[in-house]
C-alpha cells in the first residue's frame, strides 16, 4: 500500500501547503451570510464544510473531481470485457485527484483484495441479532464488530504522534472498504437464502465480487454493480451520512466509529432508505391496483393518494439538487440497455412522467425531479434481488468509498473537532429585541 501512501501524502501535503497560504491571507474574509430561517430549516445553503472529493450543482448535479457522471462512464477504467466504471478507481481519482490508469486502479483492486479478510467475531455479532433484524442494524453491528481491528484506535492508545493520524485514518479505512462486501453479502445470504453463504472470489474486481458472493454471477448485474457503487459514493460533504462520518472522525473517533454513524444516518427514510421506500411503495401501488405496468392515470391517482395521507413520494426531491438527479439518468439509460421491457423498470419511467408535475402543483416542493432512490430498486428486482430492505445496505457499502476518502483527507489536513455554536429561541427572541450581546463565544 505503500506506494498508494505516498502519492496522497504528497498531494496531501501540497494542498495543505496552500491552505495555509489561503487562510493566511483571506482567512476572515466572509462566504456567505446565516438567516434565521436557515438555523432552524435544515441549515439549507449554509457553507459551513470542506470536501475535496465531489461538488454538487443544484442544476447540473455531482461531479466527482470535476468529472460528470458520464464522463466518469467514458474515463474511468473497466473490469475486462465491462462497460461500466469500475468503483476502484472513482476512489482513487477522490484520493488522489487525478484520474487512474488501468493499473492504478488494478493496483487498489489488489490492495482490497488482499485486505479483504473478516475476522469469525464479526460474523458472531451479526448472528447474535434475530434474523429479523433489518439489514441495516445489522450492517452497523458488523461495522461495530469489526472496529476491534482498528489500527487508528490502537495506534491513539499508544500516543500516536498527530502526525500520523492520517497513515492510520489511511490503514483503516483501505481495510474497511475491503471488508465490507464481504460482511454485507454475508448478511445478505443469512437473511434472505438461508445461510447458504458464498467465499469471496479472490480473482474479482471489488464489486464484481460484492455481486459473487450475494449469489449473483450474471455478467451484466456485475456491471449494474459496479454502476451502483460508483454513482452511490459521494454527494460531496454536506449529506446526512457525509456529514456524520465527518463530524464523529472529527472527534478522532477511529474510522470504524465514524463510519458506523454515518450509516445510523444512511438508514433514514429521508435518505438511503428512500431506496427501499420506493419499491415498497411501487410493490404497494402495484397490489393495490391489480396491474404490473399501471397507466399514467393511475400513477397520478395514487400519488394524489400517497400524498393526502400525509406521506412523502419516496425518490422525488433533494435539499440540494433542483433538477433530475444525473443518478437518476445514468440508472435509466442502464435499464434502457439491459432491460428496455422490463414491466416494474417501466413503471419507474412512467412515475417520473407523472410525478414532478403533482409535485409542482403542490407549491411547496423546491425540487419536484427525482433523485437516485427513484431508480435503483427497479434494477435490481429485475435480476431477482426482490428483497428491497437490503438495497440501503448496497447504498451503505458505496459511500464508505466517498465518506472514508474524505476522512483519510480530513485527517491529513488536520481539520479539527467541529463544534457549530448554537442558539436557543429565548436568546433569537432578546436578540430581536436589540440584545445582540447575547450570543456568547
Ligand atoms: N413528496 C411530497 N412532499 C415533498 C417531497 C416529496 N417527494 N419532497 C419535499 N416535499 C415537501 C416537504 O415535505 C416539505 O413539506 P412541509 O413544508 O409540509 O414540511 C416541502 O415539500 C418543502 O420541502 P423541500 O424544501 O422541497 O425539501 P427538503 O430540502 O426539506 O427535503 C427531502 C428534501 C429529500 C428530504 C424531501 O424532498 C423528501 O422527503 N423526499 C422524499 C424522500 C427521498 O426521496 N429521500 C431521498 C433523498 C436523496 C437522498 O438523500 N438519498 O439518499
Amino acid at each position: 500500500m505503500g506506494e498508494l501512501k505516498d502519492r496522497f501524502k504528497l498531494k496531501a501535503d501540497a494542498l495543505g501547503v496552500e491552505i495555509k497560504e489561503i487562510l493566511k491571507e483571506h482567512g476572515s474574509k466572509k462566504i456567505g451570510e446565516v438567516t434565521l430561517s436557515q438555523i432552524y430549516q435544515g441549515m439549507r445553503g449554509i457553507t459551513g464544510l470542506v470536501s475535496e472529493t465531489s461538488l454538487l450543482d443544484a442544476n447540473e448535479g455531482i461531479r466527482f473531481r470535476g468529472y460528470s457522471i458520464p464522463e466518469l462512464q467514458e474515463k474511468l477504467p473497466k473490469a475486462p470485457g465491462g462497460n461500466e466504471p469500475l468503483p476502484e478507481g472513482l476512489f482513487y481519482l477522490m484520493l488522489i485527484g487525478e484520474l487512474p490508469t488501468e493499473a492504478d486502479a488494478q493496483y487498489v483492486t489488489s490492495l482490497l483484495q488482499r485486505r479483504s479478510h473478516v475476522p469469525n467475531h464479526v460474523f458472531a455479532a451479526i448472528e447474535a441479532l434475530p434474523v429479523s433484524s433489518h439489514p441495516m442494524t445489522q450492517f452497523v453491528t458488523a461495522i461495530m464488530a469489526l472496529q476491534t481491528e482498528s489500527s487508528f484506535a490502537k495506534r491513539y492508545a499508544a500516543g500516536m504522534n498527530k502526525k500520523e493520524y492520517w497513515d492510520a485514518a489511511f490503514d483503516d479505512s483501505m481495510d474497511l472498504i475491503a471488508r465490507l462486501p464481504r460482511v454485507a453479502a454475508y448478511i445478505y445470504r443469512r437473511k434472505y437464502r438461508n445461510g447458504d453463504h458464498i467465499q469471496p472470489n479472490g480473482l474479482l474486481d471489488w464489486a464484481g465480487n460484492f455481486a459473487h458472493m450475494m449469489g449473483y454471477s450474471n455478467e451484466s448485474f456485475k456491471e449494474l454493480m459496479r454502476l451502483y457503487m460508483t454513482i452511490h459514493a459521494d454527494h460531496e460533504a454536506g449529506n446526512v451520512s457525509a456529514h456524520t462520518t465527518h463530524l464523529v472522525g472529527s472527534a478522532l473517533s477511529d474510522p470504524y466509529l465514524s463510519f458506523a454513524a454515518g450509516m445510523n444516518g444512511l438508514a433514514g427514510p429521508l435518505h438511503g432508505l428512500a431506496n427501499q421506500e420506493v419499491i415498497k411503495w411501487i410493490f404497494e401501488m402495484r397490489e393495490a391496483l391489480g396491474v404490473d405496468l399501471p397507466s399514467k392515470e393511475q400513477i397520478a391517482d395514487y400519488v394524489k393518494k400517497t400524498l393526502s395521507e400525509g406521506k412523502v413520494v419516496p425518490g422525488y426531491g433533494h435539499a440540494v439538487l433542483r433538477k433530475t438527479d444525473p443518478r437518476f439518468t445514468a440508472q435509466m439509460a442502464f435499464g434502457k440497455q439491459h432491460m428496455p421491457d422490463d414491466e416494474l423498470v417501466n413503471t419507474v419511467w412512467r412515475v417520473y412522467d407523472v410525478v414532478p408535475d403533482i409535485l409542482k402543483g403542490l407549491g411547496k416542493v423546491k425540487n419536484p425531479w427525482p433523485n437516485v432512490d427513484a431508480h435503483s430498486g427497479a434494477l435490481l428486482v429485475h435480476y431477482g434481488m426482490v428483497e428491497y430492505e437490503f438495497y440501503t445496505v448496497l447504498f451503505g457499502v458505496s459511500r464508505a468509498l466517498g465518506v472514508l476518502a474524505n476522512l483519510i483527507w480530513a485527517r491529513a489536513l488536520a481539520f479539527p473537532l467541529e463544534r457549530p455554536k448554537s442558539v436557543t429561541t429565548d436568546n433569537v427572541k432578546q436578540w430581536l429585541a436589540g440584545k445582540e450581546e447575547i450570543w456568547g463565544e
